[in-house]
């Protein structure tokens, strides 16, 4: 099965680590980028990262990837069945996709993006502005949201919901975004543990090894 897209979107890497917490392997492929290849145009046909391949069947989005390699490899579950779980497991995925990626990408997109791989220079201010103004209230909610004890966001186990929550948190790394322990320790504390695991871990080491190349 290929997965097109890069890990440096947390689209992209949710995937992954949902994938790699399965023991599913996923051969990751570039978009092509500037130059989508036919194969990723047919996959995705809005060009939005990820993208994916099953033999014939092809997918985009990284809901719709997830759900169909849940469905395809239901052991072990990280989508629960009880229904007070899994409506609390989409509700983070999706509060991860839309609120916490939204301001994500305004920093990553600003500070790294547009420069290094579009040739021009990011909006500092706009990064700035959502640092100081719309990543707060998303960390109040989180500090008093995230489990202190060595849980998980959803039931007794890894699931989804900490898939997808933590996974932006490292693109704040790359970006050297003031996610200041000693305001958010629960944050900060459940975001270590879950990107320290080996579903996660060597993605990142290869994405900050990227970007310290230089352009
Ligand atoms: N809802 C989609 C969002 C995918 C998305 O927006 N990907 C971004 C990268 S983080 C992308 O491909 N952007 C390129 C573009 O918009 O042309 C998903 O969950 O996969």
């Amino acid at each position: 099965m290929i997965l097109y897209g890069s890990s440096l979107s947390p689209y992209v890497r949710k995937v992954l680590a949902f994938a790699g917490e399965k023991g599913i392997q996923l051969d990751v492929e570039p978009t092509g980028f500037p130059d989508p290849s036919a194969e990723f145009l047919e996959a995705s046909p809005f060009r939005k990262m990820p993208a994916f391949r099953d033999g014939d069947y092809t997918l985009a989005d990284s809901s719709a990837i997830i759900h169909y390699l849940e469905a395809k490899y239901p052991q072990a579950a990280l989508i629960p069945s009880d229904p007070q779980l899994r409506g609390k497991t989409i509700w983070f995925e999706e509060f991860a996709d839309t609120v916490l990626i939204s301001c994500g990408a305004k920093i990553f997109f600003n500070l790294i993006v547009a420069q290094r791989f579009l040739g021009r220079p990011g909006d500092e201010d706009a990064a700035r502005e959502a640092e100081l103004n719309d990543l707060p209230p998303i960390l109040d909610y989180l500090e008093r949201t995230v489990p202190h004890d060595g849980g998980y966001l959803v039931g007794d186990g890894l699931t989804l919901a900490d898939i997808a929550v933590a996974g932006p948190f490292a693109n704040f790394r790359h970006t050297k975004t003031n996610v200041d322990p000693q305001r958010y320790p629960r944050t900060v504390a459940y975001v270590d543990r879950i990107l320290a695991r080996p579903s996660f871990a060597p993605w990142i080491e290869r994405e900050a090894a990227l970007l310290a190349q230089p352009a």
